[in-house]
């Protein structure tokens, strides 16, 4: 009797095993620009609403079908956006108010863009089927001061905290987040381009008075 039933606990790992699910995958809210000043979607033009942007990355070990998830601001009961595309793990993706504008047009939908207020807003990143219904799957809420001129609000990769990348628009205020003097970084993972990593400052650069 033992035996058979050290054989069926045998049994039930080598199929439980089989049939665990693949790791998982996970797609985040990464970063936001909700105040663009620039031409950040390239077309040539500026657009308080085309060059917003939002950023998800994927923190999981698999690659994820975009397709099932959206997002939507505050004010909006409904989705602004279909995400679409895979997302490989570890890569960010990037999409931009003209994008937003693009498929609320071909979906008959008021063309509002991402609709991300600059005086703080709230960004939610939905996952669900075609026409719903739609669960969240992560919120994130931005002060003021981190929907300025060119600044965008996104995760350290070091903490996992959201914090302020204002290279290009100093926040010079003491209210949290404080400014970083990092850089955005749309479509990349977040990293700070302003910080120089120690190898590279040599003697040369330190005597050429850089540092
Ligand atoms: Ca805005
Ligand atoms: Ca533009
Ligand atoms: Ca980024």
């Amino acid at each position: 009797m033992r035996t058979i039933i050290m054989s069926c606990l045998a049994l039930a790992l080598v199929l439980a095993a089989a049939w665990a699910p693949p790791a998982a995958a996970q797609v985040r809210l990464n970063e936001l620009m909700a105040d663009p000043a620039s031409d950040w979607d390239h077309d040539g033009l500026y657009d308080y609403k085309s060059d917003e942007w939002i950023e998800v990355v994927n923190t999981g070990a698999a690659p994820v079908d975009l397709r099932n998830y959206w997002v939507r601001d505050e004010a909006a009961s409904e989705p602004r956006f279909h995400l679409d595309g895979v997302i490989d793990p570890g890569e960010a993706a990037v999409f931009y108010g003209s994008d937003a504008v693009a498929w609320q047009s071909a979906n008959g939908i008021s063309t509002a863009g991402f609709s991300l207020n600059n005086g703080g807003d709230t960004l939610y990143l939905l996952q669900g089927p075609e026409g719903g219904p739609w669960i969240t799957v992560e919120t994130v809420a931005f002060p003021d001061h981190a929907a300025d001129d060119d600044r965008s609000y996104g995760v350290d990769d070091e903490s996992g905290q959201w914090m302020l990348f204002d290279g290009l628009s100093p926040y010079t205020g003491d209210t949290p987040p404080t400014g970083s003097g990092c850089d955005p970084t749309p479509g990349e993972p977040n990293y700070c381009h302003t910080q120089v990593p120690t190898e590279v400052k040599s003697l040369g650069m330190i005597k050429a008075g850089f540092f």
